[in-house]
């Protein structure tokens, strides 16, 4: 990296990150907080807050094909999306601690905007498919070049083996944007595409508690399992993109779901 460095990271972080593709940042946002978010969650997937502008709820596929019956409405729902017009959840992609990092990690300089790109909430529930394919971020970003954007994902229930932790090919955003398919699984959500013939061996499982937060380059190969247990696995993340990137000529920064976020916006 070469811009200036506002020292959120260690050397060694900065130099995983590089190699790897990611970097697993423990116990990083406080308990409040995560309580905040996954509240706030519940009480718009259940339906006792109208989704604001913009958001959207996904159910699960196998919900609306009609292979399970779901207990209660958050069991039927995957993610919910595009919340940067609810204050609560967007609270999170202000946080200038994952903002430090992010800067860094895009080579941002320290009173640098970034711009948020997309926000979810993963809620992976139990006694559904649910399982993520291997797919790089990358492949639904216009916005290049690649090593200008990063994602943040941190835990809101402890993501394990048991209940379908992410899964990532370290090294993997290293080989360029490959091509993405549809896997074939009987039950595949709603635009989950999937990177063909990837090395399973290769897949690192990264488990994490309520907090720990992952960062990660968009072409870094990554998924998740189902959720085995009879407890929900969730996960609220955002994608930040520095101010240099570009794409075919548009003002993508005016974007619908676009905000700037942290410097001087
Ligand atoms: O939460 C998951 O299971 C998958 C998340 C993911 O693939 C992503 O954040 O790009």
């Amino acid at each position: 990296m070469t811009g200036p460095s506002a020292d959120a990271l260690t050397a060694q972080e900065r130099a995983a990150f590089r190699d790897a593709g990611y970097i697993l940042c423990r116990d990083f946002i406080d308990a409040e907080a995560r309580a905040r978010y996954d509240a706030r969650f519940v009480q718009l997937a259940d339906g006792r807050v109208p989704l604001p502008e913009g958001m959207i709820a996904m159910r699960d596929v196998m919900v609306v094909k009609g292979a399970v019956e779901p207990p209660t409405a958050l069991h039927g729902i995957n993610k919910i999306l595009n919340f940067e017009t609810d204050p609560v959840l967007f609270a999170y992609a202000q946080n200038a601690r994952i903002l430090d990092v992010a800067r860094e990690l895009v080579d941002a300089s320290p009173d640098s905007p970034l711009y948020v790109i997309t926000t979810n909430v993963f809620n992976k529930p139990p006694g559904v498919d649910g399982r993520h394919p291997l797919h790089q971020d990358l492949r639904y970003f216009r916005l290049r070049p690649a090593d200008g954007i990063v994602a943040s994902w941190t835990a809101l229930r402890p993501c394990t083996r048991q209940t379908g932790c992410l899964a990532v090919v370290p090294g993997s955003h290293l080989g360029g944007l490959r091509p993405h398919g549809d896997p074939d699984w009987d039950y595949v959500n709603h635009a989950f595409y999937g990177v063909d013939g990837v090395d399973q061996a290769r897949r690192v499982h990264v488990e994490m508690q309520p907090g720990d937060t992952l960062f990660f380059h968009p072409l870094l190969i990554h998924g998740s399992g189902r959720n085995r247990s009879a407890g929900f696995r969730r996960a609220i993340s955002a994608h930040f993109a520095s101010p240099r990137c570009t794409t075919d000529g548009r003002d993508w920064k005016t974007g619908r779901h676009i905000r700037a976020v942290g410097g001087a916006n």
